[in-house]
């Protein structure tokens, strides 16, 4: 069979006047043409796992309607998709049902909405797909009818033992950013979290020697990639940690991931990192006031008993050459419309290099959307291509709608200007020389790296 594996790429976001603000705002181009450039893991993974004897194809579609039309000429087309492209992979499969093409779904939203996905969709796919796959395919080739196919049954995936991504599908020309796995899952269990709710299971790493032998395919392909870690919290075993940035230093690899506060602890852990290629670190930081972190981690609180440290941690973790992409999530029930101010504020002392801000986002089948819809606070209930992270989709708690959308605005402005972002990209570099000329008797890499 002719398999193509078609991700829905590109940033969405249905704001029309926040797209034209946030197009013409330096910060934000610059994470928008990341985006864009990413390709889907999950997609390269099933393409690793497909039975020999097929001929495989990876494809994206940045809108809807502008799927390749390529596609058309394949047996079966595995989908992947977040909630916010949903509805445009659906069109998809509609059309490509009518063109006599076979249509498989899976990833994050269909896995928590699959009885919505298989009323257009053949195949829907709850949970990881790497054992699933298989079967699926050979259902397909054998003529079996469409179904809702359920991960778990065939148990939790194996993570010691995956296959390297089918990393040769991508086109070399257009991709310089590869996405690589060194663990799943996370810890903690943030009431937001919508990639926390399908990896129910505890978090699970990777032995580093399948990484190092991933990123050598990576590096086999393209000689100076950029990696970016699509892990939901990488450094929650420091330990193991330390082992992987000893083992990715000689690749001399640039990289970025997602993980969290407590990596400010360990002075070590960051040297190593800085050594391995570590380029920058985003963080959920959330709040810039401590009582409105209060219960949304629900395991232990782990969020808001952080917070006094925020302001350090940032300069402690930038202070060895790694910058921090602080994460802020704007709308939380504790704030009032004072939180643009403190938003503002708390950057400009702490001045990480990168900022994010997002709205509150229920997710599907969250805790957060379960609680909001009990308390009746959903404006936009199944409007699910307005998850973008930046539409406002529910009704704050001690402020409007509409203000947490201006306020938006108006603090996407004040952060992403020309000079706001050069001012903490100086004093990111600023600090740097100053701990060059200090640091002349601190321990080498290689000297770190041995330790
Ligand atoms: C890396 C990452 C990105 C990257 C790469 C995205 C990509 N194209 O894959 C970038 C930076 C581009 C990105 C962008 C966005 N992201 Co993002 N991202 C992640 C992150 C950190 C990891 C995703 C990943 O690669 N996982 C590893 C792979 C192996 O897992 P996977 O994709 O889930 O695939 C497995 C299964 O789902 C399943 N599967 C998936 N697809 C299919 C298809 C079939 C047929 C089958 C059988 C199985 C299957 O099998 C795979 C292997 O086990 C997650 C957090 C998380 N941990 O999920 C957020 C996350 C997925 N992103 C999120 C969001 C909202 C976005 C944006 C929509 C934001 C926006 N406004 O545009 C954009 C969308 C861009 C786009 N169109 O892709 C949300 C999605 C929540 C949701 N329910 O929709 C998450 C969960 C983060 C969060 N805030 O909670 N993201
Ligand atoms: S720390 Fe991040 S990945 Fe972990 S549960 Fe919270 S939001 Fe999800």
């Amino acid at each position: 069979m002719k398999i193509g594996f078609l991700a829905m790429s590109g940033i969405r976001v249905r704001d029309t006047a926040l797209l034209e603000l946030g197009l013409t705002l330096p910060g934000f181009v610059d994470r928008s043409k990341v985006v864009a450039s990413l390709p889907s893991l999950g997609l390269l993974y099933l393409a690793a796992v497909t039975p020999d004897g097929h001929e495989l194809y990876y494809y994206e579609a940045e809108e809807d309607g502008k799927e390749p039309e390529e596609l058309y000429s394949c047996d079966l087309v595995a989908i992947s998709t977040f909630s916010a492209q949903i509805f445009e992979a659906y069109n998809v499969a509609k059309r490509l049902s009518s063109r006599g093409v076979v249509t498989a779904i899976g990833g994050l939203h269909a896995s928590v909405r699959p009885q919505e996905a298989k009323e257009h969709v053949d195949h829907v796919i709850v949970g990881e797909g790497e054992y699933v796959w298989p079967k699926v395919v050979d259902a397909v080739t054998s003529g079996a009818g469409g179904k809702i196919w359920y991960a778990n049954q065939l148990g939790v995936v194996d993570v010691g033992n995956l296959p390297i991504p089918r990393y040769d599908l991508l086109n070399p020309e257009r991709y310089n950013r590869y996405t690589v796995q060194t663990s799943r899952g996370c810890p903690w269990r943030c009431d937001f979290c919508a990639s926390s709710i399908m990896l129910r299971h505890t978090y699970r790493k990777r032995p580093v020697a399948h990484v190092i032998r991933d990123i050598l395919e990576i590096k086999r392909l393209n000689k100076r990639p950029f990696i970016e870690f699509a892990d939901d919290n990488t450094f929650v075993d420091k330990r193991w940690g330390k082992q992987l940035c000893r083992a990715l230093a000689p690749l001399k690899v640039k990289w970025f991931t997602e993980t969290d506060i407590s990596i400010a602890d360990d002075p070590e852990l960051l040297q190593l990192m800085a050594a391995a290629g570590c380029r920058q670190v985003l963080i959920g930081f959330e709040s810039p006031s401590g009582s409105a972190l209060e219960g949304i981690e629900q395991r232990t609180n782990f969020k808001a008993r952080q917070f006094s440290r925020y302001e350090q941690a940032i300069r402690t973790i930038q202070s060895h050459g790694i910058s921090v992409n602080a994460c802020f999530i704007l709308g939380l029930d504790e704030h009032t419309t004072q939180v643009f101010d403190d938003v503002h504020e708390f950057v400009a002392r702490a001045l990480p290099y990168d900022v994010q801000i997002t709205v509150l986002t229920p997710f599907p089948s969250t805790p957060l959307y379960e609680r909001l819809k009990r308390e009746g606070r959903l404006t936009h209930p199944y409007a699910w291509d307005r998850c973008t992270l930046f539409d406002v989709n529910f009704r704050p708690k001690r402020m409007s709608a509409s203000d947490l959308r201006y306020g938006l605005y108006r603090l996407a402005g004040s952060l992403y200007s020309a000079e706001a972002v050069n001012t903490r990209r100086n004093a990111f570099f600023g600090q740097l020389r100053g701990n060059a000329k200090k640091n002349l008797g601190m321990l080498s890499t290689r000297e770190v790296l041995a330790a």
